[in-house]
Parts: C-alpha cells; structure tokens; sequence
C-alpha cells in the first residue's frame, strides 16, 4: 500500500494514524521515498475532496494494490475559500508561511486572532475498493509564530478548546485532536462497517 505523499509531516501522520485505528494490517506500506521518478499529480480539482482523488488515482496508476492519500488546509472564515486548496502553493509562491499570515492579517488589521478552519479529505483507492473521507478543525490563526512541533502551519493554528497552538503541543495532542485525526475516525469506522 502506497502513502502518496511527498511532505514529510504528512506521512509520519499518516504512519501514527495507521497504528492507531490498526488498518490495512495485511499490508506493507511504502512511502513516495521508494518511487523516486513517479512525476507529480497535476492538483486541478475544485476543492479537497477532488484533489485528494486526483493524487491516489494518479498514484494508483504507479501501484499495484492500494494508495492513501490526502489534501488538506485551511481555510479563512471571512476570507471565502482562501487559502483553501491553495494553501501549500500560496507558501511557496509568496515565500513561506509567514508571508500567507502576514497577508492574511493584512485584511484584518485589528484583530490578533482569525477564525480559520483546517480541513483534510482523504482518499484511499484500490482496484475495488474506494473511500473518500473528510475532517475539519475549527480554531483561530495567529500573527507570529509559536511552537517548534510539527509541519507547515502548525505554529500558527491555535484549535478550539486549546490555548497552544498545535506546534506548542506534544505530538500525542495534536494527532489527538486535529482535523487529519478527524478524517482518519472517519475512514476507521467506514472500513470496520464494510468488514
Ligand atoms: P502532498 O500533496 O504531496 O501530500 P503537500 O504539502 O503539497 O503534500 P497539500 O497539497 O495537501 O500537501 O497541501 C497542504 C498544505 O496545508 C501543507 O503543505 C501544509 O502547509 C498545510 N497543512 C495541511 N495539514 C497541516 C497540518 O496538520 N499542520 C500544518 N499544516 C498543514
């Protein structure tokens, strides 16, 4: 079974995730680090859920047995859909997380905390089997950066019902209570319905 992901942080979630809800015991999982020429999905669809099918049926292509694979972010209350599925690329392309906050408080001059919504949707596809699941994490962003745990915006999302932001948090609580765990109960409890 294929992890297709290529962002680190991601992929040491989706191995705690596997161990955790027990899935795919029959399996071996490999990750991306042994396709090294395998190309990258072209992420044109219109939301999470659309995205995430366009990598694992790109993946699957490569595979022969099962690919899991996510699209997450997060998404600004006020601001529609931004970042949303752009959240990976709008880093890149302005240079860094940071920069993404920066402009997005740069519409909200006066506040220090933005409701935002982190969002993964998950797709698992094999030759007969096909799951598409999502979960979300409402919280707040914030203006500087806290924490030295995790990947990506972690230092920046505060989730509700916390004070720390998910990289000032044991990985324990944050894998505890994010919106990839969400997604994960979700796919669990699809798969033991259907066994
Ligand atoms: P793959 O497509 O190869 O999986 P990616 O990083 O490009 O890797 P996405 O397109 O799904 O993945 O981008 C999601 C971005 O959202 C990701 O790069 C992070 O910056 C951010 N993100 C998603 N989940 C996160 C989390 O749990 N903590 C912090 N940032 C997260």
């Amino acid at each position: 079974m294929l992890l297709g992901t290529s962002n680190a942080g991601k992929l040491k979630e989706f191995l705690f995730y596997i161990e955790h809800f027990n899935l795919f015991n029959n399996y071996q999982t490999i990750s991306l680090n042994e396709f090294k020429d395998i190309g990258e999905p072209n992420e044109d669809g219109k939301s999470f859920e659309e995205n995430s099918e366009i990598k694992s049926k790109f993946f699957l292509r490569e595979t022969k047995e099962f690919v899991l694979c996510d699209d997450s972010g997060f998404v600004v209350n006020d601001l529609k859909n931004y970042p949303g599925i752009k959240t990976a690329r709008e880093a890149k392309k302005m240079g860094g997380e940071q920069k993404v906050i920066d402009f997005i408080f740069s519409k909200f001059e006066k506040l220090d905390f933005i409701a935002t919504t982190f969002f993964c949707s998950i797709s698992l596809l094999g030759k007969n089997k096909k799951y598409n699941v999502s979960g979300a994490m409402p919280g707040f962003i914030i203006r500087e950066k806290r924490g030295y745990n995790g990947f990506g915006y972690d230092p920046y999302f505060i989730p509700k019902n916390s004070n720390k932001t998910y990289a000032e948090m044991e990985d324990r609580e944050k894998l505890l209570n994010s919106h990839r765990y969400e997604a994960f109960k979700k796919l669990s409890n699809q798969i033991l319905l259907d066994n």
